[in-house]
């Protein structure tokens, strides 16, 4: 059977696991399913992931949700130097910007996305509030990794890890949104925003999203 993730390619947080899987080029099937029609609700997906929400996956008789979590079991399974787990240090340092990443950035740069990408595209109205309220909190965060990427090339070192893969989905987002110039302001950040986009996986991944991207 082997690998199996679902969930539109398109949502960000299953980009992340598509991200991975790239990554280490691992073989697997894309089960995408129709968020319009509540595919992502029916009893069978609750199976899946009982929060009603994608990603779920698969892997045999494994069953995982939680985007960032099967990121790592995919990583550990094909054996990814992108966890650093032959240096406890190293990986320590993944874990720590990894947090980050999911309780300090993403929450800011999620609203911002929403208003500005997937609520117009649903045809909902934009909350100009909202938007300005996580700018303002997304700068102070910006700050933060301007610093620190000041120091070292990656967010967890002079190497690139999952820490930093895992703010593709959303910021790839962000930069189809009218802040598309926001990291101008930061230029190390956005040197390392550029050479992550050189990344093969990013080309795969977008390849998969339905024509409206
Ligand atoms: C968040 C999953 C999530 O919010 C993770 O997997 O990282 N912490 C979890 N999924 C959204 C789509 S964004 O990719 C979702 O399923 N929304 C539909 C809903 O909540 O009904």
């Amino acid at each position: 059977m082997g690998i199996k993730v679902y969930g539109p390619a398109e949502s960000p947080n299953v980009a992340r696991v598509l991200l991975c899987l790239e990554e280490v080029e691992a073989k697997y099937e894309y089960v995408r399913l129709d968020f319009a029609a509540g595919e992502h609700k029916s009893s069978e997906q609750l199976t899946r992931n009982p929060f009603g929400q994608v990603p779920a996956f698969q892997d045999d008789d494994l069953m995982l949700f939680e985007s960032r979590a099967i990121s790592r079991y995919i990583l550990r399974k094909c054996k990814s130097d992108l966890l650093r787990e032959g240096n406890f240090k190293e990986s320590a340092m993944v874990d720590v910007w990894l947090d980050v990443e999911s309780n300090q950035y993403n929450p800011p740069v999620s609203s911002i996305v929403i208003e500005e990408i997937f609520k117009p595209f649903l045809g909902g109205a934009r909350e100009p509030e909202i938007v300005n309220t996580n700018l303002e909190k997304l700068e102070k965060v910006l700050e933060v990794y301007e610093a620190r990427l000041s120091q070292c090339k990656y967010l967890a070192g002079d190497f690139i890890s999952l820490a930093d893969i895992s703010h593709i989905p959303f910021t790839y987002y962000l930069m189809l949104s009218p802040h598309d110039s926001l990291f101008d302001s930061y230029p190390h950040v956005k040197a390392w925003w550029e050479d992550l986009l050189r990344r093969p996986s990013i080309g795969k991944v977008v390849a998969m999203f339905p024509g409206f991207m």
